[in-house]
């Protein structure tokens, strides 16, 4: 299959998180991508194509106007009115009970369009994020125009990105702008897939009200993980969209493949009783039991039977990169996925 990605994508490189009491370089790094890069050209899984160029439209079809003019202007107007060459970050939030209203001043927008302390926005955080949506839209449109799967090998990722909201290293949701290309390019029901370890509370905040896209994730159990307010089973859809949004919680410290298998098999028995005909993967590795930031036990060879266990849904498959973080298998892992879904 083919591989999409742009070295344009590693323009996006801040200096911080703010995570556990301490303030330090994020976990979602360039190096990431590189990593990907370098082992699917070194395992010749296809070809590795730059993306093309796309207007702004089909990111404007998931996310907010406002939103991504702030995306396209946070940089410039925190260098202006802060002075400074530190990244943007915010401090301050619109929480319960107060003014629900965009600011005129960049401190104020960067907490306004953000919900945590993960999504810090430098100087090259605009080309790198555009870089990895259009990424996910060309891998889309080679599944439009007939192969039966392909890799967007986006990051930065975007699962926890909103329709006018920011967090968890996220700012465009690249899963979401797929599925809405999908679906404005002929296919008539989406599912997304969401494998990565953290709930994906933007995909599933975007679709909650559509009844033609069905989103199924599975993740680590929100009463005890990041994102916390977001991700129980309860979370079902709603108005149009009842029944099309499933959550699978599953428990931190002794989630391995044994247990992760079956429940993998009926999210995709889900996904086939929705009767999808297309199918976006949001494909995080951070369920690997390497990983430095998260608590599930897949082993390397496990991601060769994930990827066996997703083809069987039989269906056009479009695969975004999400999260990972442990670099040095984190390729491996990615290429054990994308290999047993092909064989
Ligand atoms: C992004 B993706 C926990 C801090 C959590 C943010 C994690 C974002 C994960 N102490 N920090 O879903 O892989
Ligand atoms: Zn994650």
């Amino acid at each position: 299959m083919k591989t999409v990605y742009s070295a344009d994508q590693e323009l996006h490189d801040v200096r911080l998180e703010v995570t556990s009491g301490d303030a330090r370089p994020p976990y979602e790094s360039p190096a990431r991508s590189r990593a990907v890069f370098n082992s699917i050209r070194a395992a010749a899984l296809g070809d590795v194509v730059e993306p093309d160029k796309f207007p702004l439209e089909p990111i404007l079809a998931v996310h907010s106007q406002a939103y991504v003019e702030f995306l396209q202007r946070a940089w410039g107007l925190w260098v202006e009115e802060c002075g400074t060459e530190l990244d943007a970050i915010p401090y301050c939030f619109p929480h319960r009970g107060l003014r629900q209203v965009e600011p005129r001043n960049i401190e104020g927008k960067l907490g306004y369009y953000s919900f945590d302390l993960s999504a810090a926005i430098g100087e090259g955080t605009w080309r790198g994020v555009r870089a990895s949506a259009n990424a996910a839209l060309t891998a889309t449109n080679l599944v439009i125009t007939g192969e039966q799967a392909a890799f967007a090998l986006c990051r930065p990722p975007g699962h926890h990105a909103g329709r006018d909201i920011m967090g968890g290293y996220c700012y465009i949701n690249n899963a979401a702008v797929a599925a809405q290309s999908l679906r404005d390019n002929g296919f008539e029901r989406v599912a997304i897939l969401d494998v990565d370890y953290h709930h994906g509370n933007g995909t599933q905040s975007i679709f909650y009200d559509r009844a033609d896209v069905l989103f199924v994730s599975i993740h680590g159990d929100p009463e005890d993980e990041y994102p916390h307010f977001s991700g129980y089973a309860c979370e079902t859809g709603e108005g149009q969209g009842a029944g099309c949004n499933i959550n699978y919680p599953l428990p931190l410290g002794t989630t391995d493949w044994e247990c992760y298998s079956g429940v993998l098999e009926d999210a995709i028995g889900n996904i086939s009783t929705f009767a999808a005909d297309a199918l976006v993967v949001s494909l995080g590795l951070d369920t690997f039991a390497g990983d430095p930031i998260a608590r599930f036990k897949l082993q390397t060879k496990d991601y060769s039977q994930m990827g066996a266990a997703i083809a069987a849904a039989e269906l056009p498959t479009v695969f975004v990169l999400e999260g990972g973080y442990a670099i040095d298998r984190l390729g491996e892992n990615v290429l054990n996925v994308l290999r047993g879904f092909e064989l």
